[in-house]
């Protein structure tokens, strides 16, 4: 596979097609650091997406190609449909890790310390690559560049640069994070850069797109499909219907048999409502509510909206989780309509 590098001094520029690397690849300024006599665990960020597992796959074993002994770490909450792109990539849990044995620490697509599993928020890292819009760049090595998709878009640039001959298994963690973050191809964080590194994947390996849809988005039980038809049943409108606002609690959970890693994907589907701009999904917990964001456009930024709750995320897609006595739900659709009616 031939391989486009121009070599001048410093940072990085992004055009739609090419990505020019002055100075040189990243990975390359990164490699005479990494040790074969410290393992590596990479990390990723609390209640993992696709993004996040893809990326830990693909980085753990383009680790494990150059001879470093790498780990993923992972928390028990790995949604059942991300379980299955981890084939024979070595994995640790989070609860096996010996407080003392941490060796060197990566994480990818994680926004900041904060959310990261509480025994891993006071460490020092050795990288950090990500895509998320204010990242502190808290480790020794950062990449962060908000202009891509996801941190496997991000990876898979820096793939290219460096010329490694991925194998299936990453190809195919890649791609589901380049398809997790997009909605399939669907956001507006699309460029150019994510579908050529979409095609990157297939052109280097035997990769199956359609293969990982159906591993990914047609593993669903019966229960969720319950939990999702209760779902849309709440669906609210406000703000001269352009704002969907749905409710489900602890109960809903506990009747349908299901949690609330079954309702990934669910807030799309209120997103498809004519005049609809934004949705808000709100789950409320015993102690805590969690919300997450949604807009149809970027010049709708609902991570201000998350911020005023504690919150954080892109623009067209944040969270937040707040205490149950300092949640309004009033407020948050009053701020999520002041976006709206904002000139
Ligand atoms: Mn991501």
């Amino acid at each position: 596979m031939g391989c486009f590098q121009i070599f001048i001094k410093n940072n990085v520029v992004f055009s739609p097609t090419i990505r020019i690397n002055y100075c040189m690849p990243f990975l390359a300024t990164i490699a005479d650091e990494l040790q074969s006599s410290v393992p590596y665990y990479i990390c990723t960020h609390i209640r993992p997406d696709g993004d996040a597992v893809g990326s830990q796959i693909a980085f753990t074993r383009y680790l494990n190609s150059l001879k470093i002994k790498a780990f993923c770490v992972l928390t028990h909450d790995v949604p059942r449909n991300l379980q299955t792109l981890i084939k024979d990539t070595p994995c640790i849990y989070l609860e096996d890790m010996g407080e003392d044995n941490v060796g060197a620490l990566i994480t990818l697509d994680c926004a900041d310390l904060t959310r990261l599993p509480a025994s891993f928020k006071n460490l020092t890292y050795f990288l950090n690559i990500d895509h998320h819009p204010n990242n502190p760049n808290f480790a020794k090595h950062n990449y962060v560049q908000n202009s891509f998709s996801s941190t496997c878009e991000i990876l898979i640039t820096l793939f290219k640069e460096v010329c490694w001959n991925f194998d299936l298994t990453a190809a195919q963690a890649l791609y589901a994070g380049l398809i997790t973050d997009t909605g399939n191809f669907s956001h507006s964080n699309v460029s150019a850069n994510t579908f050529a590194c979409a095609a990157h994947l297939l052109q280097c390996t035997h990769l199956q797109p359609y293969t990982i849809i159906q591993s990914l988005f047609e593993q669903k039980t019966l229960a969720q499909i319950r939990l999702l038809s209760l779902f849309l049943s709440r669906i609210q409108l406000y703000c001269n219907e352009q704002i969907a606002c749905i409710e489900l609690t602890r109960d809903d959970y506990i009747k349908t048999n299901t949690q609330h890693s079954d309702t990934e994907g669910f807030i799309a589907h209120a997103l498809t409502i004519q005049n609809v701009k934004i949705a808000a999904f709100i789950e409320y917990n015993e102690n805590f509510v969690k919300g997450s964001l949604r807009s149809k456009s970027p010049h709708l930024a609902v991570n201000q909206v998350a911020r005023q709750f504690g919150g954080f995320g892109h623009i067209c897609a944040a969270g937040f989780q707040c205490a149950s006595q300092t949640f309004s739900r009033h407020q948050l659709i009053q701020s999520l309509a002041n976006l709206i009616e904002q000139p």
